[in-house]
């Protein structure tokens, strides 16, 4: 894929002066949380983690599959959650106002967890850019990066995005593959006359089916280019892997050494990404940690009748 090198140098300097520093402005700007309204659990059950990255929630659209989340919120804690943008949807905001209670209950669950003293690093998207004008600064123990870099418990540095950065580049690719369309439709004519010619000369026909290869444009391969793309720009930046959001696909994944990573959204998967204590990585499908959480319950409560008739 050539077009990706020669794209490069565009996104070589972008993030310099926007990494870090975040915090170091600090102050606390907002009171503490009050109260919800569906009360947060005791902290005993949670499960622990080192880390956990949650990105495109959408708050303030019906969107938003708030209660999953909250269910998420109060069954886990860390020592550092990211933030990982299109947190609230600021552009659908401003047109319509959808502001539930259990909008407010995420809210101040995040902000507990800040009191607690958890890490809270915020890193706008494109849905909440209005936020990216206060990077560096602490909001009531949030801090707001434009981007930031992560270190794991086995010393691999990730760097942490939203991941709309490469809009830009996804489009110039969306170019390349229509150049690429009109290309085939010349070759297929071109090919036309060849083999007419060929024909004429007594030469086997030749074939086209490599060009075919260039075909094919759905929205598998465009998730699958898109997560080249940032991970090509994660090598450029010599670290480890990269983390983003942005195009609601959960996935841990490969390319050259460098690991992709994306924590989902709140939407449609319901996913999160978390680091255990060890440096290991994984996504959390919430819908189906609540189904095994529901089928043990049930298995548990099975198990005391049978103990009872026993
Ligand atoms: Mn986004």
């Amino acid at each position: 894929m050539a077009g990706d090198l020669k794209l490069q140098p565009l996104l070589a300097g972008y993030f310099e002066g926007h990494v870090g520093n975040g915090g170091a402005l600090g102050h606390s700007l907002c009171p503490g949380p009050s109260n919800f309204s569906i009360p947060e659990p005791s902290d005993d059950q949670r499960r622990r983690y080192r880390t956990i990255w949650i990105s495109d929630i959408h708050l303030g659209t019906r969107g938003c599959n708030a209660d999953l989340l909250i269910d998420f919120l109060d069954s886990t804690d860390s020592e550092t959650m990211y933030l990982v943008g299109d947190i609230i949807d600021g552009w659908r905001l401003k047109k319509k106002l959808y502001w539930p209670a259990s909008h407010n209950d995420i809210v101040w669950r995040i902000l507990k967890r800040a009191k607690r003293g958890t890490r809270i690093v915020y890193i706008p998207g494109n849905h909440d850019e209005v936020v990216r004008q206060f990077d560096g600064l602490n909001f009531g123990g949030v801090e707001i990066q434009r981007a930031a870099i992560h270190e794991t418990a086995d010393g691999r540095r990730l760097l942490v995005l939203h991941g709309d950065e490469f809009d830009a580049i996804m489009l110039a690719h969306r170019w390349l593959a229509v150049v690429g369309d009109a290309l085939y439709e010349l070759l297929l004519v071109l090919s036309g006359w060849i083999n007419a010619v060929r024909r004429r000369f007594g030469l086997p026909y030749w074939s086209l089916s490599k060009m075919a290869k260039h075909k094919v444009k759905n929205a598998v391969e465009f998730i699958s280019r898109y997560e080249e793309v940032v991970t090509r720009a994660a090598a450029a930046r010599r670290v480890d892997g990269v983390v983003c959001g942005h195009i609601h696909t959960a996935e841990i994944k490969e390319f050259d050494g460098v690991t992709y990573y994306n924590d989902g959204d709140w939407v449609e998967g319901c996913t999160a990404l978390v680091e255990h204590f060890d440096g290991r990585m994984e996504v959390l499908n919430w819908p189906e940690e609540i189904a095994r959480r529901d089928a043990l319950a049930a298995l548990a409560v099975a198990g005391e009748a049978m103990a009872r008739a026993a």
